[in-house]
């Protein structure tokens, strides 16, 4: 019987900038920045220890055009570990490290095989005499818009076809629409895997064939939240078999507590301990967005405190904890329910209010001051990486409240 194992990863973006974060404590910190390598060496260790055939990268491997050379040559110490259990390496570049850049060169080791700008197969032999053709192409430049799918050709002689992509599910908006494909276009070609990149979320698009988007190897921002990791995968014959492994040293994760319970700020501590050491994970960093709901308190001391120390008392314990869950943002809403009728009838600014609010479209005009602000530029998040709508919703609470409090 046919057998094949490999590995499937994408979307590496080794050394991430990781903007945003400066704050953080100088440990933390450092773990963050390495992250993605710290990612990228359990990949390989689980590839030695699990004797895999080879592993395919599905593009995105560096995050900048400019392939730091740091970046660069841990990737090569990693794949001479690989070369040195003879595992071969298949890779094909993305829209973030396509071909077109500039950067200082290190040569990988023999055991990678990179794919050049047009879709080309490449055939390989393993041990136990199973023949693969892998299929696949890198980006030539950064914008590739075209429907690159129409090029992946079946070349008979193989006991497995394997497709490599780094494209976008046509549909799908979270990224750039570059290479499109529909699952149709990909089940015409009549393929035994699909090694899909570029779409950062994990995703089984088909299981017969499968069809995977592996997600990234490390979440970089709060968008990219869970566990991150590959597939190994098992073929034989017609069967498959999915296992994902998780690679991820920092794990970027959302909680609400209700605090509708609470009667005071000890309370309210706890409430928001309980959440913390919940999630605390095994040999993992948690970095944590945490929504505080239906704050009712009446003493007005008790109530500054939340809005002032609570968030410093919840860090103090993380700085030294390995096994951290820090918190980079605390949204604390106060129990108001926006009744906009309710409101409109009371006075008329209210309607102009959410009048103003309604129409706000270019969110990056009204902030460009705090954007282009010397010390602001620093420490706040790319706006990019930030849901608008939600700002605006958040802003519309937090007026409610101030006006309500007045
Ligand atoms: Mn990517």
């Amino acid at each position: 019987m046919k057998q094949l194992s490999f590995i499937h990863a994408a979307d590496l973006h080794l050394d991430s900038p990781m903007v945003g974060l400066k704050y953080l404590p100088a440990d933390i910190l450092t773990r963050v920045k390495e992250s993605t390598f710290t990612a990228l060496k359990r990949l390989t260790a689980e590839a030695i220890l699990r004797k895999v055939d080879f592993v395919i990268f599905a593009g995105d491997l560096f995050d900048g055009e400019d392939r730091s050379l740091r970046a660069q040559s841990r990737f090569r110490t990693e794949m001479l570990k690989l070369a040195e259990h003879d595992i071969p390496v298949f890779v094909v570049h993305g829209n973030h490290d396509h071909l077109n850049g500039t950067w200082v060169h290190l040569d990988m080791p023999e055991n990678v095989h990179i794919f050049s700008h047009e879709v080309e197969m490449k055939p390989l032999e393993t041990k136990s005499g199973t023949r693969s053709h892998l299929y696949g192409f890198s980006y030539p430049e950064r914008h590739v818009f075209e429907k690159k799918i129409d090029d992946y050709q079946k070349i008979d002689g193989a006991d497995f076809h394997i497709g490599i992509l780094h494209g976008n599910e046509s549909g799908r908006e979270e990224h750039g629409n570059y290479a499109p494909f529909s699952i149709k276009d990909l089940f015409e070609k009549n393929f035994d895997y699909w090694a899909l990149g570029h779409i950062h979320k994990r995703a089984v698009l088909s299981e017969n064939p499968p069809i995977i988007y592996p997600g990234n190897l490390q979440g970089r921002n709060k968008k990219e939240k869970g566990p991150k990791g590959f597939y190994h995968v098992t073929l034989k014959d017609t069967d498959a078999n999915l296992e994902f492994v998780e690679t991820s040293d920092i794990v970027w994760q959302e909680a609400t507590v209700d605090a509708s319970s609470a009667e005071n700020f000890h309370q309210i501590l706890h409430l928001c301990q309980m959440t913390i050491n919940s999630l605390r994970k095994e040999k993992i960093g948690t970095l944590l967005t945490l929504y505080l709901e239906n704050v009712h308190l009446e003493n007005a001391k008790e109530k500054k405190s939340v809005n002032n120390e609570l968030l410093e008392l919840l860090l103090e314990d993380e700085r030294e904890e390995k096994e951290f869950v820090w918190i980079v943002e605390l949204g604390i809403a106060e129990n108001v329910q926006v009744d906009r009728e309710h409101l409109m009838a009371e006075a008329n600014f209210y309607e102009e209010m959410f009048k103003t609010l309604d129409d706000h479209t270019d969110i990056e005009e009204t902030l460009a001051p705090l954007y282009d602000h010397r010390l602001g530029r620093k420490y706040l998040e790319n706006l990019t990486n930030l849901n608008q709508k939600e700002i605006v919703e958040q802003a519309e609470k937090l007026l409610i409240s101030l006006l309500y409090q007045a």
